[in-house]
C-alpha cells in the first residue's frame, strides 16, 4: 500500500494480550501484502529505550520514542503495530494525535485475569512487592474512555479479536 500508512496502537496491562494481537494481526496482514511493522515494548526497551525504568518520565519517554519512530515509519506508508502498556492517558492522547491515521485499541482484560494467568509470574512478584511500580498492582493504569476499538480478551480469542481489527482497518474479516 503506498501513501501514508497508519499506527495501531495497543494499550493494555501486562498480559492482556497486546503482543499476542499484534503479532497475530502483523502475520494476517503480512499474508495480504501490507507493508506492516511492529513495535513491541519488550523488544524496543532492550534497545531503542534501553536503560529507561518504569517511573512516569521513562514510561512517558519510551512512549514518545515508540511514536517517534512509528511516525517516521507511517510516513512511508508502512502499517505500524505498537504494543506497550503506556499507561498515561494524557501521554497516549498527545503521540496519536500526532500520528497519521492512528487507531487506539484497548487491550482489556481485568486484573484479576491477567494476575491469574501471570503468564510471566511477575504478577506474583510484584502483590509480593518485589517490584516496584507494577502497573496495575503498584502504578496506574489509565484505561482509555473512548478507544477506537476495545477489545475485552477474558471473553473473546486471539482469532475474534483479529477479525475485529481488520473489520474495523477496513481489511476484512
Ligand atoms: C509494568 C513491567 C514492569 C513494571 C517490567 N510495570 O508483560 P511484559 O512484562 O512482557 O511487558 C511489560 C513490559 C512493559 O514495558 P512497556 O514498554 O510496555 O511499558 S510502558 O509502556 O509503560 O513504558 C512487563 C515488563 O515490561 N515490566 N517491570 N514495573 N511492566
Amino acid at each position: 500500500v503506498v501513501g501514508t500508512g497508519r499506527v495501531v496502537w495497543f494499550t493494555g496491562l501486562s498480559g492482556a494480550g497486546k503482543s499476542t494481537l499484534a503479532s497475530a494481526l502483523y502475520e494476517e496482514l503480512r499474508g495480504r501484502g501490507v507493508q506492516v511493522e511492529l513495535l513491541d515494548g519488550d523488544a524496543v526497551r532492550e534497545n531503542l529505550s534501553k536503560g529507561l525504568g518504569f517511573s512516569k518520565a521513562d514510561r512517558d519517554t519510551n512512549v514518545r520514542r515508540i511514536a517517534f519512530v512509528a511516525g517516521l515509519l507511517a510516513k512511508h506508508g508502512v502499517t505500524v503495530l505498537v504494543s506497550a502498556i503506556s499507561p498515561y492517558a494524557e501521554t497516549r492522547r498527545e503521540v496519536l494525535s500526532a500520528l497519521p491515521n492512528p487507531t487506539e485499541v484497548f487491550v482489556d482484560a481485568p486484573l484479576e485475569v491477567v494476575t491469574e494467568r501471570d503468564v510471566k509470574g511477575l504478577y506474583l512478584r510484584a502483590l509480593a512487592g518485589e517490584i516496584p511500580h507494577f502497573t496495575g498492582v503498584s502504578d496506574p493504569y489509565e484505561a482509555p474512555e473512548t478507544p477506537d476499538l476495545h477489545l475485552r480478551t477474558d471473553r473473546i480469542s486471539v482469532q475474534d479479536g483479529v477479525r475485529e481489527l481488520l473489520v474495523h482497518l477496513g481489511v476484512g474479516g
